[in-house]
């Protein structure tokens, strides 16, 4: 079917029958391939946001786009009622790629923290001998990690939680980048697990003082609290290392994975621990239809091979430092902050004449950069890790531009 709608009746038609659960910026997109995307009249944009860190090896990547049309054409889903053919070879290129004994896939970011949570929980009665029920999980305010019920009764942030309830109990919530908070929070019967994100995305992308990781992790290994890191928007190189947690030498008991695992070709997310964990969840106690297809299998391994190939850590590091560099030189009373790690970077906007970072992120799509406000005054710029310098100065340039036209 050849489209000839037009981006007005595009988006009169996800106005009229979709959920009204976003409010998006008026760009309709038909087409991407590296670090642009193109709207459906043909204009192109740099993408700033890359599905909030799925697309970190650039749009339709060549490579991985043919393991998901390959794997497609031979076998889709098996269910895990039988074996696949390509799931044991991930499984084993996975665990190695990340140095732990197992990994349990899953789809979705969300799936992946409940997945963890369980996890956590079945240790803490099987391992560390919690009375039943009795079993705690630390997490940091301001936190995000999803949308399931139980995700969102760990959440602080009103949007996300109001009138969900009842809330999963079971969570004792503690300030982020806060240690006494955690050595405190420590003492108390039941508990378990600390679940962190190491930098904290939807926060505005708030970049922990440095220590903090390393300090909660010794922290947890002293009390025998499994350090539960949630690396679904920070890791695959997206901070300049593999994993944020790289930073800083700590290697979590628990890693959680989505978004670019799959390069967002496709819902791909993962569990990873070592036996003494992992092995407490046996046959029957959890699952999921679709994880571990042999496609989402073999589309992460493609995806995983290109953030290798192409030294996508790397080229984060080195173009997020230009990146905070340039921003920090721009002359402008809008700019209130600059910070974040790799390319994973905010902008704190400081209203001016009633124009806020909205009208900045609106701007910069006229102007052809597509970026998002979170939290009203914050901007998160986070492009594909294959955007080469020449197209980041050129993308710095369209975002001064739109930001000094106020
Ligand atoms: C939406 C934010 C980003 C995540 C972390 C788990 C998940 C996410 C650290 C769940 C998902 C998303 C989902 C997206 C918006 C987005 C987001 F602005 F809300 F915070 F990335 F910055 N852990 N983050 O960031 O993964 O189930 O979605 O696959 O619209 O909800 P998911």
């Amino acid at each position: 079917m050849i489209n000839t709608l037009g981006s007005s009746e595009l988006m009169q038609l996800e106005e009229r029958y979709g959920a009204h659960n976003y409010h998006p910026l008026p760009v309709v997109l038909a087409k991407g391939r590296g670090p642009f995307v193109w709207d459906v009249e043909g204009k192109r944009y740099f993408d700033f946001l890359s599905a909030y860190s799925a697309i970190n090896q650039g749009h339709c990547h060549p490579k991985i786009v043919r393991a998901l049309t390959e794997q497609a054409e031979k076998l889709t889903l098996t269910s895990r009622a039988f074996f696949n053919d390509s799931l044991g070879v991930y499984e084993e290129f996975v665990t190695s790629y990340f140095g732990y004994d197992k990994v349990l896939p899953m789809n979705t970011g969300a799936e992946a923290v409940e997945t963890a949570l369980k996890l956590c929980r079945k240790w803490a009665y099987l391992r560390k001998g919690v009375a039943e029920d009795q079993a705690k999980i630390i997490v940091c305010e301001q936190n995000f990690h999803g949308r399931t019920i139980t995700v969102v009764s760990m959440s602080t942030d009103p949007e996300a939680r109001k009138d969900f309830g009842p809330y999963t109990p079971g969570f004792i919530t503690i300030p982020y980048n806060d240690t006494d908070a955690l050595a405190a929070a420590l003492r108390e019967p039941g508990v378990s697990g600390f679940l962190v994100e190491p930098i904290q995305g939807e926060a505005g992308v708030f970049v922990p003082d440095e220590g903090y990781l390393a300090s909660s992790f010794e922290l947890c290994r002293r009390h025998n609290v499994l350090f539960i890191a949630d690396e679904v928007q920070s890791g695959i190189a997206r901070t300049g290392r593999m994993l944020a947690c790289d930073h800083e030498k700590v290697r979590p008991d628990i890693l959680i994975l989505g978004k670019a695992i799959s390069g967002g070709v496709y819902p791909v997310s993962a569990v990873l621990a070592d036996d003494p964990i992992m092995l407490c969840i046996q046959p029957g106690q959890h699952g999921s239809t679709f994880g571990g297809n042999p496609v989402a299998a073999r589309v992460a391994i493609a995806a995983l091979e290109v953030i290798r190939e192409e030294k996508l850590a790397e080229n984060a590091e080195r173009l997020g430092e230009i990146f905070r560099r340039e921003m920090r030189s721009i002359p402008s009373p809008m700019i209130e902050l600059v910070r974040g790690k790799g390319l994973l970077n905010a902008i704190v906007i400081r209203p001016n004449n009633g124009k806020e970072a909205w009208d900045v992120c609106v701007k910069m799509a006229e102007n052809g950069l597509l970026a998002k406000p979170t939290h009203q005054h914050i901007i998160r710029f986070a492009p594909p890790l294959v955007i080469t310098e020449e197209q980041l100065m050129e993308a710095i340039g369209i975002i001064r531009d739109s930001i000094n036209s106020f």
